[in-house]
């Protein structure tokens, strides 16, 4: 599995400030931990950047690639932005990402650069509803795709999932669902997910929980790659196949088997609580682990 580090945020903290005032030492200090931990890409999320963003871009391509060899994933709906940093990159770049709203402007880039892509399912009404929906703005991103000579290997659709916390709009099911469609609607095609997103709203030192559980989730049907906590060690542990018991136990809780929970460590019991609460069959609650 390809993993995409994503500690390189505009929505940080302590790293969105080093970003706006151009202080280079404490995100090549993060690219630099990122790669340690093994991360394949790193996401250089810079959010809109409507002012400048070109050069914003450009300068955070630049003073990251300056201290890693890894590619990265360059994370803006700015295009502007997006084409500066794809000229000045080094390898073959992520663009992160192209949704139907602006893919005519945009797929260009793609060929012109040779980069691949993260085809996000955001539809023209907005979120998706269901699998079918995201099936069909896949099929239409894919269809615009081909016609510019850009092949499915080059794609990684994303299907958006929404934040666990949210009870009454639960995503999960829809792109697990997504994913199984994949490879019949689009051979060859990859994914990728951001898994920090389900956890959004949930207590801290809970969201790695539901973080591990999806991807676990998700690892039932060969996904990609995953946007993820560069230094969350369990997660990387399960994504490099390390906690194969684990994955096991998780998907027989989502092919509705029994499974013994006095058989399973305490830490164990958590993940299973956590599948039911993430395919819907047990309510959300900042305490779901208690019970
Ligand atoms: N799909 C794609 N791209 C994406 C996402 C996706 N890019 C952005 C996002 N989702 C993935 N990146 C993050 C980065 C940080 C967090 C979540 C997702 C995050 N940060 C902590 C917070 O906000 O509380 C800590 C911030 C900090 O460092 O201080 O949750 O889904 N294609």
């Amino acid at each position: 599995m390809i993993l995409i580090g994503e500690n390189l945020n505009i929505m940080s903290k302590t790293l969105g400030p080093a970003m706006k005032e151009r202080n280079a030492q404490p995100l090549q200090e993060m690219a630099i931990a990122e790669t340690k931990q093994g991360m394949d890409y790193i996401d250089i999320n810079i959010g809109p950047a409507r002012k400048e963003g070109d050069k914003f871009m450009e300068w955070m391509v630049k003073t990251v690639q300056e201290v890693t060899g890894k590619p990265l994933s360059l994370d803006t709906t700015n295009p502007f932005a997006m084409e500066a940093g794809l000229k000045v990159h080094r390898g073959r770049a992520l663009l992160n990402s192209i949704s139907l709203a602006r893919m005519e402007e945009e797929l260009p880039l793609v060929t012109k650069y040779s980069c691949d892509f993260i085809g996000l399912l955001w539809g023209r009404e907005g979120l998706p509803r269901d699998a079918n929906e995201r099936g069909a703005i896949a099929a239409e991103l894919l269809y615009t795709a081909s016609e510019k000579g850009i092949t499915n290997d080059n794609i990684w659709f994303d299907p958006i999932v929404t934040p666990a916390v949210n009870i009454e709009s639960n995503h999960v099911k829809p792109c697990l669902e997504f994913m199984s469609m994949l490879q019949d609607l689009a051979p060859g095609a990859k994914s990728a997910v951001g898994l920090s997103n389900v956890s959004n709203g949930a207590p801290n030192n809970l969201r790695p929980y539901l973080n591990r559980t999806y991807l676990m989730m998700l690892m039932k049907y060969d996904i990609h790659s995953a946007i993820v906590d560069a230094f969350d060690q369990d997660l990387i542990d399960i994504a490099r196949g390390k906690r194969p018991e684990l994955v096991k136990i998780v998907h027989k809780v989502m092919d509705g088997e029994a499974v013994d929970t006095g058989k399973l460590s305490a830490e164990d019991v958590k993940y299973v609580k956590t599948v039911k609460v993430l395919l819907g069959i047990n309510l959300y609650s900042h305490s779901w682990l208690d019970f």
